[in-house]
């Protein structure tokens, strides 16, 4: 036996031990999304099998084709989370308002945004797919949690994390001590500690991000890029291109091996001047994660991605987040050629 089989229930009661402040309820609400996440896990390793790939019969809130995962997984995460008694109110990206807690359930005093299947376009092509979750205080005076709550800043989050439905299924998250990763061992229906203390590379070798919008960066995006692709002397060294199109998948290799994700503001759509990715159920927790783990993020208009306020549910937010050195050499490049 390699050292000793840690579960994320112990060694959220034993973090919890240390750090006094931190009340059951909230070690309570980790072990509820654990839960969770090991029955969206089952069905996505069957979805081949049972006959559950292809699209919904309706489109989600954003117009977007839901994949019977997608619904599957936004259900599984409502109906594993609502009656735990730790909840004021949810946010989904597949809910345009946000979901109450069921009058017959006690309501308690967090909330929790999610994106409870990212990457679902890639479900057909077997691709790794993942569940992000942030987790706020509640804030507001009332008994039921309201948007107020949910649109909180993310250096206001008191949890936040991912679970990564690949080769194996992961479940990676942070409380603000340090960043954990446990790996579901199907025999048991277990997550077992298998990466505590996970530390993102000071700098890294690989760059994520897609190509195929170059065009409609700014110019100091073009320039970074054209700069880490090029055989400049000053380059640290060579970097190659990784890019899953899976944003958990996409960042897990970056939090293990280092380097820098971009999906930078695009002028693609006029519509979505600020990319793809949303603010509050992807680009927060996933940038707190990485800065807990040594990390950095940023907006590439000058500001860190946790000290943006929302301004809506599902805003849309540049995302560039990676190693320290990766994520400033990037800001330079930013700072150089883009402010006018
Ligand atoms: P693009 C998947 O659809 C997703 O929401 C993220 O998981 C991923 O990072 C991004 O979109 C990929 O977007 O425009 O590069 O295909």
């Amino acid at each position: 036996m390699h050292g000793k089989l840690m579960t994320i229930s112990r060694f959220i009661t034993e973090e919890g031990r240390k750090f006094p402040q931190a009340t059951g309820e909230f070690s309570d609400l980790l072990e509820d999304l654990a839960l969770a996440a090991k029955v969206v896990s089952y069905q996505v390793n069957k979805a081949g099998l049972l006959d559950i790939i292809g699209h919904a019969e309706y489109e989600n809130v954003h117009g977007e084709r839901q994949q019977k995962l997608d619904v599957i997984a936004h259900e599984a995460f409502i109906k594993m989370l609502d009656h735990g008694g730790h909840l004021a109110a949810m946010a989904s990206e597949e809910s345009e308002e946000i979901i109450p807690i069921p009058d017959q359930h006690k309501i308690g005093n967090y909330i929790i945004n999610f994106d409870p299947l990212d990457g679902s376009s890639n479900i057909d092509a077997n691709i790794s797919v993942g569940t992000i979750f942030s987790v706020h205080r509640k804030i507001s005076a009332g008994e039921r949690g309201t948007e107020a709550d949910c649109m909180q800043p993310g250096n206001k989050q008191v949890a936040a994390g991912y679970v990564v439905y690949g080769s194996s299924t992961m479940l990676v998250y942070t409380t603000g001590h340090g960043v954990h990763g446990f790996t579901l061992d199907p025999a048991v229906g277990e997550f077992l500690l298998s990466h505590p203390y996970m530390k993102i590379p000071e700098r890294g070798k690989i760059y994520s991000c897609n190509e195929g919008n170059y065009t409609y960066w700014t110019e100091g995006t073009q320039k970074y890029i054209d700069f880490i692709k090029s055989d400049n002397p000053d380059l640290k060294h060579p970097y190659s291109s990784r890019y899953v199109g899976s944003l958990v998948a996409d960042i897990h290799r970056t939090l293990l091996y280092g380097g820098i994700f971009l999906y930078p503001a695009d002028r693609k759509d006029p519509k979505k001047p600020f990319g793809k990715l949303r603010l509050l159920y992807e680009a927060a927790p996933i940038a707190w994660l990485i800065e807990q783990a040594g990390g950095l993020s940023c907006d590439g208009f000058g500001s860190g991605i946790l000290d943006l306020v929302p301004t809506s549910l599902h805003q849309r937010v540049p995302l560039i987040v990676g190693s320290r050195e990766d994520v400033i050499e990037y800001r330079d490049f930013i700072r150089k050629y883009d402010r006018k």
